[in-house]
C-alpha cells in the first residue's frame, strides 16, 4: 500500500543519512562496552506528554527532566502500551502486550500476581545477562496467589519474577493497603496490629471518607472514599498495620533514599538494573512539604515538581558514586495525564492554559493519542548523541527486546512477543522504529459504572501516518476524558491532524476497512 511504501522509502533514506551516524555511535559504544551500562527504567504515573518543559510545557519548569533530554535523545512518538496503568506495566516488564493476557486490566490493590512466576521479565532477562536487579516504587501488578495473607510472606511478587530486591507498594497510592514492603514483608508492621484489607466489606474500625468527610485533607468523588489513611480515604478497606500505614507527604524521599541505598550496595563489578516506579503524579497529589504551593497549578502540578526531583536526585546520586554516564537511563510515564481522578484537589480549576496532553486529543483511558503518546528520554552519553530529537515510532513493549540486543542476549521464542529490538533508534543511530502500534485502553473495568457495558477494552491500530480506531459501544468518558469509544470505526491522519479532529472514516473506507482487518490479525495471533 501507499503507507507502507512511503514509510519503507523514509526508512531507507534516513538509514542511509544516519550511515556516518549510527557507525559513530556504535564505534562509541564499542569503545564504551568494556563492560554492559547499568539501566534505570524512571516511570512515571500519569505524566502527560507535555507536563515537561522539555515536550513544550510552560506551566512547571523541569529542569532535571530537560537536562536527561538535553544530553541525550527526546522520542516524539514514543507510546505507553496501555491508557491505564497495569496493563502498560505488564507490557513493559514482559515484552508482551496485556491484551493478550486474561485480567491484565487496573488491579485491586488485594488482586494476585499477574506475570506468573517463570514467565520472562526484563529483569529475569538481564539478570541473565548478569545484573543485579531492583524495582523501587510502584508495583500494581497484584501479589499472592489469592487470599493473601499481608502479615507473612509476600509471594509470589516482584522476587519471583526476576528481582533481586524490591521496595514498594502493592497497587496505587488511592488503594489500601497504604503500606510499603521490602523484600516478602510489609515495612514497619507491628505482628500485634494485623492488616486485613477489603475491597467489598468494610471490615475497619477505622473512619471511612464516606462517614467522616471532617477528617479529610481533601474530598473524594468517584468512590474514593474508603478506609481514611493519612488524611486521605482511599479506594478499599483496611484494618491494622497502622505503624505501617505510610505518609504521603515522605513517599518520594522514601524511594529516593531506597534507590540511593541500593545504588550504594551494589555498584561495583556488576552492572546493576532499577525499574524505579515513581509515585508521582498519580492521585491523590500530596507531595513533600517543600513543593506544595510552588507552581500556581495546585496539587498536580506540585506533584510534577516533585517529580522532576525525585529525577534530579536519582541522576545525582549516580553521578555521586561515578557511574552516571554508564547508566542508560529510560524516562517515560505509563499513560498520559487526567486532572480530576477521584479527589477534587484543584487540579481542573488551577489548570489554566497548561495542556498535559500537548497537541493530542483526551489522555488517560482514553484511545485517543493523549492516552498513550507520553515523553520518552534515553540517557547515556556512551552512545547516545546529545540533544537529539527522534520521530521513531516506539513503545515501551520494545524496552525488553532492546535491552537484550544491549546486552547480547538471545530471547527464547515465546519470550516477550510484542517486543522489537530498537536499539539503533535508542541511540540515536536511526530515526525510524516500529512500523505499527497496536494502542489500548484496558479500560474495562467492572465495578466502574460507565464504563460497565464495555466487555472489552478500546483498539486502535498506528500505522505510518494513519490510525483506525476499533468500535465499541457507545461514546463515553471517564474522569473527564473521552475514551474514544464508539459504534463505528474512526480513522486519522496522524500526520496532517495529530489531535485526531477530523474523522476520515466515511471519506476513505477502504483504508479503513484494511487497518481494521490488518488489526484484527494482530490481536487474533
Ligand atoms: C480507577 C480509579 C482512578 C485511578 C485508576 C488507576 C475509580 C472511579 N477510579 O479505577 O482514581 O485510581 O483506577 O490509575 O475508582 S492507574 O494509573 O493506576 O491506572
Ligand atoms: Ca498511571
Amino acid at each position: 500500500s501507499m503507507t507502507r511504501r512511503r514509510l519503507l522509502g523514509c526508512t531507507a533514506l534516513t538509514v542511509a543519512m544516519g550511515m556516518t551516524g549510527a557507525g559513530r555511535a556504535f564505534a562509541r559504544a564499542a569503545k564504551a562496552g568494556k563492560r554492559k551500562p547499568n539501566v534505570l527504567i524512571i516511570y512515571a504515573d500519569d505524566l502527560g506528554y507535555q507536563d515537561v518543559s522539555c515536550y513544550g510545557g510552560t506551566a512547571v519548569p523541569t529542569p532535571n527532566i530537560d537536562r536527561l533530554a538535553a544530553q541525550g535523545l527526546r522520542f516524539t512518538r514514543g507510546h505507553a502500551p496501555s491508557a491505564t496503568c497495569t496493563p502498560s506495566r505488564y507490557a513493559l516488564l514482559t515484552g508482551e502486550y496485556a491484551w493478550r493476557k486474561e485480567g491484565a486490566h487496573i488491579l485491586p490493590g488485594d488482586a494476585p500476581a499477574l506475570i506468573p512466576p517463570g514467565k520472562p521479565t526484563i529483569a529475569s532477562m538481564l539478570k541473565g545477562a548478569g545484573y543485579t536487579t531492583s524495582v523501587v516504587g510502584k508495583w500494581h501488578l497484584g501479589l499472592g496467589s489469592g487470599d493473601l495473607d499481608w502479615n507473612g510472606r509476600i509471594a509470589p511478587g516482584p522476587l519471583e519474577i526476576g528481582f533481586d530486591y524490591a521496595y514498594y507498594f502493592p497497587a496505587t497510592l488511592d488503594r489500601v493497603p497504604s503500606v510499603f514492603i521490602e523484600q516478602h514483608n510489609v515495612v514497619n508492621l507491628d505482628p500485634a496490629d494485623p492488616i486485613k484489607v477489603s475491597y467489598t466489606d468494610n471490615i475497619s474500625k477505622d473512619p471511612t471518607g464516606a462517614e467522616h468527610p471532617e477528617l479529610l485533607r481533601m474530598t473524594p468523588n468517584d468512590g474514593h472514599d474508603g478506609t481514611i489513611v493519612d488524611g486521605v480515604s482511599r479506594i478499599g478497606f483496611m484494618s491494622g498495620g497502622h505503624s505501617a500505614r505510610w505518609k504521603d507527604e515522605d513517599i518520594a524521599d522514601t524511594l529516593v533514599a531506597k534507590a540511593s541505598d541500593w545504588f550504594e550496595k551494589v555498584v561495583g563489578d556488576q552492572p546493576f538494573f532499577m525499574y524505579f516506579a515513581a509515585s508521582e503524579i498519580h492521585v491523590p497529589r500530596v507531595p513533600a512539604k517543600r513543593f506544595q504551593g510552588t507552581t500556581g497549578l495546585g496539587p498536580r502540578g506540585d506533584a510534577i515538581a516533585e517529580f522532576d526531583w525525585v529525577v534530579g536526585a536519582l541522576v545525582a546520586k549516580l553521578d555521586e558514586l561515578g557511574v552516571l554516564d554508564d547508566t542508560m537511563i529510560i524516562l517515560s510515564s505509563d499513560n498520559g495525564p487526567v486532572l480530576n481522578d477521584g479527589y477534587n484537589d484543584d487540579a481542573v480549576q488551577k489548570v489554566g492554559e497548561h495542556r498535559p496532553s500537548g497537541p493530542f486529543r483526551s489522555g488517560k483511558y482514553a484511545i485517543y493519542d493523549g492516552g498513550l503518546m507520553v515523553p520518552f528520554i534515553v540517557r547515556w552519553p556512551d552512545a547516545v548523541p546529545a540533544g537529539v530529537e527522534s520521530p521513531a515510532l516506539v513503545d515501551h513493549v520494545d524496552i525488553f527486546a532492546t535491552m537484550a540486543a544491549l546486552t547480547g542476549q538471545t530471547l527464547a521464542h515465546d519470550a516477550a512477543v510484542d517486543s522489537f529490538d530498537l536499539l539503533p533508534a535508542f541511540i540515536g543511530a536511526t530515526r525510524s522504529g516500529r512500523e505499527y502500534v497496536v494502542e489500548d485502553t484496558s479500560t474495562n473495568i467492572a465495578e466502574e459504572d460507565n464504563l460497565k457495558k464495555h466487555s472489552n477494552s478500546i483498539f486502535a491500530l498506528v500505522a505510518g501516518d494513519w490510525k483506525v480506531i476499533k468500535p465499541l459501544g457507545q461514546p463515553s468518558s471517564f474522569h473527564g476524558n473521552e475514551i474514544g469509544n464508539g459504534p463505528v470505526p474512526a480513522l486519522f491522519n496522524i500526520a496532517n491532524d495529530p489531535g485526531e479532529t477530523v474523522d476520515l472514516a466515511a471519506r476513505y473506507p477502504d483504508r479503513t476497512r484494511t487497518m481494521l482487518a490488518r488489526l484484527d490479525t494482530i490481536l487474533d495471533g
